[in-house]
């Protein structure tokens, strides 16, 4: 386990310590390690191989001993017993906002309460409401916080479903009796939201696979379990299948069970069509053949089933029939982008607004993950939630970007910072800097982050108006979107798409894992009127870097190449590109 893995074990110590009623200060130990832990800026690893877990601040000798046993193992017998020893049932009650490990003692003491419907019952009667230190108000939250977690308890982000399935997906790996596995569903499509995960291997012994599936740590319980499937609850919620088959079924099993349901069945139709029959066993000559899976046409990967039925492969994040049955049967699939062909990103933030790190400390870390350049592009005086820059400031900040640039030419760097802003939209469409303030910078990205209240056709007109300003070369995150938490902007947005057609300014794909803004679903519209995309990764800090991967995963999903992306060019041919905006 890294150092965020195992803080979240300890954080959940921490709470459930509370929750069984423990002295404070040993639950606030945790909390405190937790925080301890997440914020070191060196590998976890690295510091109890050097023996140094007990020079950090609030780690005695117990919890030097759990944290090596977490990294170690990814496991803690310490956390198993102390799970155990809980009803799961108030366990799950944590995962309703507004509730906290006292509210559900409490509710447990005196109601008896130890689990959701119960307590949901406990609220329609009024009996909760009735409670000291309830009331009307409270309960009200607590079953709007009980209808939420129903919507959103089977819906992950990608990032944490990718977090989650890594060990997973290791530990099939590894297996002695896996021939090959890979994930398979949304999470192999590259969704954005995930339901659950699944997982897909091949075996001449699949009980033995099973058996090892049903017995990884991180699991909450098992919820079916037969000889060549399972299903578990991790901690946390996330569901995962596991389906273990022959490898001859293999790649069959895989394209079927990576989907989607609507790609499924244009393939089902499509070998129909042809006289044969596809199923998660096989491709058949013919219904009575399907009987015997002997009889199966020979596919040794997925790529044979689609040569099979006259498609070119059809990479797994475009199978949402979404036009690639056409482009696959006219040898049209675009060669994606790969996340290893971006060499930058343009949106990011420093410890001048709202991000972690100095100027310096970002240079460093970009150059040496490889990059050719990194925007700094701080917020404008308007977002003063965030620090935003007034002018003066920013003119300081570009001397100093200024001087490390200085620095990184003189040593022969083949890196270099880039100038930038991420300047506000006001409520009419202006912007937050003079354009005279803006002509000085490399890169202008032009954001929303108030006025929130306008409507539909306002906030249209303040993006448009910020796009047709000749300075402004990106739009950030348009559509103002955070998954599972807030809705897009009622924007129309194909009218901002064809006004940034119109002036040549591209629209960034926020690669942030909450956002992935503008949508996978409007970049092909995008493409088609000539809009180019910018994989930005708003990082707040260094580590946001990785974010890069993700967001070309979601531009991959957009049917986007590498020449759709300007972050995907070298310094040079970007430079012109910056300016050419500028001269339009
Ligand atoms: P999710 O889990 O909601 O994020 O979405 P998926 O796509 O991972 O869906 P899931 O886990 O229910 O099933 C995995 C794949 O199995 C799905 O993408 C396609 C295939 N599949 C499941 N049920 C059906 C079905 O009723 N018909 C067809 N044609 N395929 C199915
Ligand atoms: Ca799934
Ligand atoms: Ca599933
Ligand atoms: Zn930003």
């Amino acid at each position: 386990m890294d150092k965020d893995q195992v803080a979240e074990v300890l954080e959940h110590i921490g709470v459930l310590l509370e929750l069984k009623g423990e002295n404070p200060f040993k639950s606030r130990a945790y909390a405190q390690a937790a925080r301890t832990l997440s914020g070191l800026t060196e590998p976890l690893e690295k510091i109890i191989a050097e023996n140094r877990l007990g020079t950090l601040p609030g780690i005695g000798q117990g919890l030097q001993e759990k944290i090596t046993e977490l990294a170690a193992s990814g496991r803690l017998a310490y956390y198993e017993e102390l799970q155990a020893s809980i009803p799961p049932g108030l366990i799950t009650l944590l995962e309703i906002s507004g509730l906290g490990p006292k509210k559900i003692r409490a509710l447990h003491a005196r109601l008896g309460i130890a689990g959701v419907d119960e307590l949901e019952a406990a609220c329609r009667s009024g009996r909760v409401a009735a409670l000291d230190g309830f009331g009307e108000k409270s309960q009200g939250k607590i079953l709007e916080g009980i209808e939420f977690r129903r919507q959103y308890a089977s819906r992950h982000l990608l990032v944490d479903a990718l977090a989650a399935a890594d060990p997973i997906l290791a530990a099939l790996r590894s297996h002695p009796d896996v021939i090959r596995c890979s994930p398979a569903g949304s999470v192999r499509r590259g969704k954005e939201i995930i339901g659950d995960l699944d997982f897909l291997a091949s075996s001449k012994s699949p009980a033995a696979v099973i058996d090892s599936f049903a017995r990884l740590p991180g699991i909450e319980r098992v919820i079916a379990r037969g000889e060549t499937k399972a299903s578990i609850i991790l901690y946390g919620g996330m569901q995962a299948d596991l389906r273990v088959v022959s490898d001859l079924e293999y790649p069959f099993a895989l394209a079927y069970f990576t989907g989607s349901k609507e790609h499924n069945i244009v393939m089902r139709q499509r070998a129909i069509s042809r006289g044969l029959r596809l199923n998660e066993y096989g491709l058949f000559r013919s219904v009575e053949e399907t009987r015997d899976p002997a009889l199966r046409v020979a596919c040794r990967t997925e790529e044979d089933i689609f040569a099979q039925l006259g498609l070119a492969y059809v990479p797994p994040e475009l199978r949402e029939d979404q036009g690639e049955f056409a482009a696959a049967e006219q040898g049209k699939i675009p060669r994606l982008i790969e996340w290893t062909d971006l060499k930058g990103s343009l949106h990011n933030h420093s410890n001048w607004s709202d991000g972690q790190g100095s100027i310096e400390e970002i240079a460093a870390y970009m150059q040496e993950l490889g990059c050719a350049y990194w925007a700094i592009t701080d917020h404008s005086r308007s977002s003063f939630q965030a620090s935003g820059l007034d002018s003066s400031r920013l003119r300081k900040q570009l001397r100093e970007i200024g001087q490390v640039n200085q620095r990184l030419a003189d040593s022969g760097a083949d890196f270099r910072l880039l100038t930038g802003a991420e300047v506000d939209i006001l409520g009419d469409g202006r912007l937050d800097f003079p354009d005279d303030v803006l002509a000085e910078l490399d890169v202008v990205v032009a954001s929303l982050h108030a006025g929130f209240s306008q409507n539909g056709a306002e906030m249209t007109r303040r993006l448009i108006r910020a796009a047709e300003n000749p300075f402004v070369h990106i739009l950030g995150h348009p559509t103002g979107r955070l998954l599972l938490e807030r809705e897009p902007y009622p924007l129309d947005e194909t009218a901002v798409i064809d006004a940034c057609a119109a002036t040549g300014t591209w629209i960034e794909l926020n690669a942030h894992p909450c956002r992935f803004d503008l949508d996978w679903r409007l970049w092909p519209y995008a493409k088609k009127q000539g809009v180019r995309c910018a994989i930005n990764c708003d990082a707040h800090r260094l580590e946001h870097a990785g974010f890069l991967r993700l967001g070309a995963g979601i531009a991959r999903k957009g049917w986007l190449t590498r020449n759709d992306v300007v972050n995907s060019l070298p310094w040079p041919k970007l430079s012109a590109l910056l300016a050419a905006k500028r001269a339009r």
